[in-house]
């Protein structure tokens, strides 16, 4: 029997590798991540609580280690076999995200860990989106652009390589699974060569910047990687003393003593110098820098409200009228555990406290009474997802204005997951199962 590393150990090594590949290509990043961390540990000081109630949960350790990346990929064969790739690593799709109704030509799924114990690891995940070609209106640009993409391979040999030797053996020792770490960054690397003409490169780029990003290099680069902090408005007014110039709107739900879902803000994307094939110079903008703070997952009914209630506040042009046009609206969020476990509207993990374990649950006893007697604690189960329009303001944020619907939206998830090669699990099955172990856990039902 051979030594296998965890899919877990895997996943650290590999986000170790990508963040440390991130700060030498995009040193912003480095900034970034400092600034998010000084911000953490004075939050957890100043707020003795939220840290013993971290620390009870077992979530303070992934803290420090978690992030997101994004990537955007072109043909169906490169997202199948990033699928492949992604499972090494105890990585899975979850989620279908249609942004074509935001006038990006793409739709997208999140590679994440699924499990209680990989997420308390390291819920490492990568939002991936997949180019939709055909709405491309061009017919002699749209085939030019499949050409291309046919003609390139993202993965190395040795990649691909390894990724079948774990298929085959299940696993990959510690010797193997650096190199497979080693090989399997090379996909995400920046090139600062692309792969065709400027010419290409301009009509590509007119038809929409997105398409020519994903058309025109060798690898689908790390577009950002975002860590994530507990306090997001306090990192938003600190970047600019740090020489970070953030997005105007922090987007998501406004703030809250419940935080839910995700907020997530952005600095603008870098103009950066590449090099065309024919010799010439230019410049190419796709990557740029983000944080995000993470509060709990809702139940299909706090999602409808949520959605409602978003959409009823409409964007702002500055941050802090937003902030408090949100806040005056999401008065109609229930902003208490209590509230939104009674009105089923977040999942929640259960626990015995010492006093459940000593006398735990009976047959006939309800969970309200357990909750009541203080034998049994509940905590807001962390939203590992995205959101759809957040993510579109983050996309637009650094595409400029030109962007416009591309489509009548006409989502294609059936699309997607034939060249995933997979079905994409729906996040609110996870999400209500974790509910339900933790309960099944506690001894009730
Ligand atoms: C992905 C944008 C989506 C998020 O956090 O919502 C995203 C991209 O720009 O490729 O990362
Ligand atoms: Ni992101």
């Amino acid at each position: 029997m051979e030594n296998f590393l965890t899919s877990d150990a895997i996943r650290t090594l590999f986000s170790q590798a990508m963040s440390s590949m991130y700060q030498q290509e995009v040193p912003q990043y480095g900034t970034l991540t400092q600034l998010v961390t000084a911000v953490n540990e004075r939050t957890l000081e100043a707020q003795p609580a939220l840290k013993n109630r971290l620390a009870a949960a077992d979530e303070l350790d992934r803290l420090s280690v978690e992030r997101h990346g994004a990537i955007r990929v072109g043909t169906a064969e490169e997202l199948s076999t990033l699928r492949q790739m992604f499972a090494v690593m105890g990585m899975e799709p979850v989620g279908y995200y249609d942004l074509s109704q935001a006038g990006v030509p793409v739709h997208s799924t999140a590679f994440r860990p699924v499990t209680d114990s990989a997420l308390r690891r390291n819920p490492f995940r990568v939002f991936t989106s997949l180019l939709r070609l055909e709405l491309i209106d061009d017919a002699a640009l749209r085939e030019k652009a499949a050409t291309i993409l046919a003609a390139r391979d993202i993965f190395t040999p040795g990649c691909r390589a390894l990724i079948a030797q774990h298929q085959q053996q299940g696993g990959l020792n510690a010797a193997d699974a650096a190199r497979f770490v080693k090989e399997a960054l090379e996909t995400f690397r920046w090139h600062a060569h692309t792969t065709v003409d400027s010419l290409t490169y301009r009509a590509l780029s007119q038809q929409h910047r997105l398409i020519a990003d994903v058309v025109c290099f060798q690898g689908c680069h790390i577009n950002h990687l975002t860590p994530r902090t507990l306090d997001i408005d306090r990192v938003q007014t600190l970047m600019p003393a740090r020489g970070i110039d953030p997005k105007t709107l922090i987007e998501g739900p406004p703030r809250r003593e419940v935080p839910i879902l995700l907020r997530q803000t952005s600095f603008k994307a870098l103009e950066e110098a590449v090099h065309f094939n024919d010799g010439t110079p230019g410049t190419h903008t796709a990557r740029f820098g983000e944080i995000e703070q993470r509060g709990a997952a809702l139940t299909p009914k706090g999602r409808t409200l949520y959605d409602r209630l978003l959409a009823e506040a409409g964007t702002g042009s500055d941050n802090q009228h937003h902030q408090q046009h949100l806040s005056a609206v999401f008065r109609d969020f229930p902003d208490d555990e209590e509230a939104l476990r009674e009105q089923e509207l977040a999942w929640f993990r259960y626990r015995l406290t010492a006093k459940g374990i000593q006398h735990p649950p009976q047959m006939g006893e309800t969970l309200a009474q357990l909750l009541a007697e203080g034998r049994v604690q509940a905590e807001p189960i962390v939203y590992e997802d995205f959101l759809p329009v957040s993510a579109a303001g983050i996309f637009q944020s650094n595409l400029g204005d030109e962007t416009h619907a591309r489509s009548a939206g006409n989502a294609s998830r059936a699309d997607f997951e034939a060249a995933l090669g997979a079905a994409v699990q729906d996040e609110m099955a996870l999400y209500q199962q974790m509910q339900q172990r933790s309960l099944a856990r506690c001894g009730i039902r």
